[in-house]
């Protein structure tokens, strides 16, 4: 029997294939926000997909049936942002690591939501540099081990979503991969959301973080997320200690205003 996936259509023919490891978390992903697309009815034909360089930016390119554009390290919002200007009425819709993101690519990221751009943002966060051998990143939570931070991680990492909150974002969320059916729902509503949406997925990478980390497999990281995520409205109740190592989940901003604009509040 010939059974084709529900999300085939959405896949470019000549590239039913992803560079990514199997069992990486990228895939549900990939399929989350296909699934969101799917149950919007939105055509491909709509959407702009950016991506820089890194294991995520893998996600769209060239696996998405769509216009797509795999751009350098840390500069796929710049890029979205000349799209948008180009083609104000394409969904634009930038999916890439938190490497390209946040660290060489954190200046974009907060000037495109201080400007409060219409754009789609999805940082893939897995914690480290995946594609290049698992390096530190400025996402990598304290204490954690890396290929370059073997005694634990020193330094404080990134709160992804208050850094977009602070700069200027109307809506902002996180999930983890683990809650794939909340991150579809999300990015719906961040799809006909006006502004700079920002929708943090933490990711698990079992091949440069997990094996090589003692973390376990795809599927001992997966317990990891779920045992560490916590639901905001849950955290609001904990203290700081207690939501030491958790990952605070849900939809955190969604504003028809950014907070910068003068006079709207
Ligand atoms: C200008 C520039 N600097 C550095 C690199 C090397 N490089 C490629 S991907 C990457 C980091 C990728 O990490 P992230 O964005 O988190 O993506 P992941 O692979 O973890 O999904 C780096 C440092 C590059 N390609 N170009
Ligand atoms: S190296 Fe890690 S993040 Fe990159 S594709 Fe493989 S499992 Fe995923
Ligand atoms: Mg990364």
């Amino acid at each position: 029997m010939n059974i084709t996936h529900p999300l085939h259509k959405y896949m470019r023919p000549s590239a039913i294939r992803t560079a990514n490891c199997p069992g990486c978390g990228n895939g549900i992903l990939a399929q989350a926000v296909l699934r969101a697309i799917d149950e919007e009815r939105l055509s491909m034909d709509d959407f702009v997909f950016v991506s820089g360089i890194g294991c995520a930016a893998w996600i769209p390119s060239p696996l998405f049936y769509a216009d797509i554009l795999h751009t350098t390290h840390g500069r796929p919002i710049a890029f979205a942002t000349g799209v948008k200007l180009a083609a104000p009425d394409r969904r634009i819709m930038v999916i890439s690591g938190d490497g390209d993101l946040l660290a060489i690519g954190g200046n974009h990221f907060i000037h495109a939501a201080r400007r409060n751009i219409d754009m789609v943002v999805i940082c893939v966060n897995n914690g480290i540099y995946g594609m290049t051998g698992g390096q530190v990143a400025p996402t990598t939570p304290v204490g954690l081990r890396t290929m370059t931070s073997p005694y634990g991680n020193i330094e404080n990492d990134f709160d992804i979503c208050a850094l977009a909150t602070a700069a200027g974002a109307t809506f902002v969320a996180r999930w983890t991969v683990y809650q794939t059916r909340q991150i579809t729902r999300t990015v719906k509503k961040a799809l006909s959301h006006k502004g700079f949406s920002l929708i943090e997925v933490i990711s698990h990478c079992p091949v440069q973080f997990g094996r090589k980390t003692g973390m376990g497999s795809s599927t001992q990281m997966l317990d990891w997320l779920k045992d560490s995520s916590i639901r905001k409205e849950k955290a609001d109740k904990l203290t700081p200690e207690e939501l030491a190592g958790k990952f605070v989940i849900g939809e955190f901003l969604d504003l028809k205003y950014s907070l910068r604009e003068p006079g709207k509040y």
